[in-house]
């Protein structure tokens, strides 16, 4: 399948595999760019030496390219921004601010940028600071989200600026898949659905919430703060929920969630963790490769998209 996002990042199929911070990690990565889509190592606040181990070791899964999620406001930004030139990777997509600041260093080597933004005037921003492409991720997305929908924000984007524009937010299988191709964006980026994938390192307890979720099992905690989150209905999301109607500081609602989201991934605790997960919850129903999820999404789409 050839689109502007397959050309401009040499990749099979238009489908990205959004950074997501713990569950973003090298054996997802990898199997998703060796699947032909594009798998993405989510750096979130890693020291720049973990990214470093990350990318290389799904440099010895797949010869593909793969991307690096930088979030800006983490304090070892300026150290991952150095690694990822130093080891060679193929494209970035960042968050929290804009990368500006790095732009000349990671295009003098080729690197693509490619910002997840969630309004209009942050995609014209990204596109005058040199942007090669942005996602646009409406709030139906898993983790921290904006205000408006993937319906609304993603013709808009595609009105505003010249680079390609990828869809994220809700796309869960073909259709959406189409969708996204119909409001004019070039390719998507998924999180939910390779939350669950076969080579996702997320505890089972985690998968076993995103597929038993129904359509309306997710909440966003954090409106109160400016920091929404989108994340599975649990125990730790009706405290916050709680805490946050009786007015608790920033700082209050932060000790809740500390560590929470590895507590999920990695230890399975689905009681007081934090389920990241998007509203296409409830469209993810079991566990692949991803293999199976990009060729399954391919072949619905294509079949849509030819009717
Ligand atoms: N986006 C980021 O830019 N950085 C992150 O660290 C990050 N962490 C995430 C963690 C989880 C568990 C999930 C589900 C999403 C995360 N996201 C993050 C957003 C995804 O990259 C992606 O844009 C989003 O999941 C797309 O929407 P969907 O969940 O409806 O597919």
């Amino acid at each position: 399948m050839k689109t502007a996002v397959t050309e401009l990042l040499g990749i099979e199929y238009p489908i990205i595999q959004g950074g997501m911070a713990w569950v973003g990690e090298y054996h997802l990565a990898a199997a998703v760019s060796e699947a032909g889509g594009l798998g993405i190592i989510g750096a979130a606040s890693a020291p720049a030496d973990i990214v470093r181990e990350q990318i290389r070791k799904a440099r010895e899964l797949t010869s593909k390219p793969i991307g690096v999620n930088v979030m800006l406001l983490n304090p070892n930004a300026d150290e991952v921004a150095k690694v990822i030139v130093e080891e060679g990777v193929e494209v970035v997509t960042t968050g929290a601010g804009s990368p500006a600041k790095f732009m000349e260093m990671w295009k003098a080597v080729g690197v693509k940028v490619i910002p997840v933004v969630a309004s209009v005037a942050m995609a014209k921003l990204m596109e005058r600071a040199g942007a090669d492409a942005v996602v646009a991720e409406g709030m139906e997305s898993g983790g921290h989200i904006g205000s408006a929908t993937t319906m609304t924000l993603v013709p808009q984007v595609v009105d505003a600026v010249n680079i390609p524009v990828i869809a994220a937010g809700g796309i869960a299988d073909g259709r959406g898949f189409a969708a996204a191709f119909m409001l004019g964006a070039q390719g998507v980026q998924m999180g939910t659905r390779f939350v669950v994938a076969k080579e996702s390192i997320v505890h089972d307890n985690y998968k076993q919430k995103v597929i038993k979720a129904r359509d309306i099992d997710s909440e966003v905690t954090g409106m109160s703060t400016g920091h929404p989150v989108r994340q599975i209905r649990n125990k730790m999301t009706r405290e916050y929920l709680k805490l946050e109607k009786e007015g608790a500081t920033f700082e209050e609602l932060e000790y809740l969630t500390l560590g929470s989201l590895r507590k999920a991934v990695m230890e399975g605790d689905v009681v007081n963790g934090t389920l990241m997960a998007g509203q296409c919850a409830g469209m993810v129903n079991k566990e692949q490769t991803c293999r199976q999820i990009i060729q399954e999404i391919i072949q619905e789409a294509s079949a849509l998209l030819n009717k």
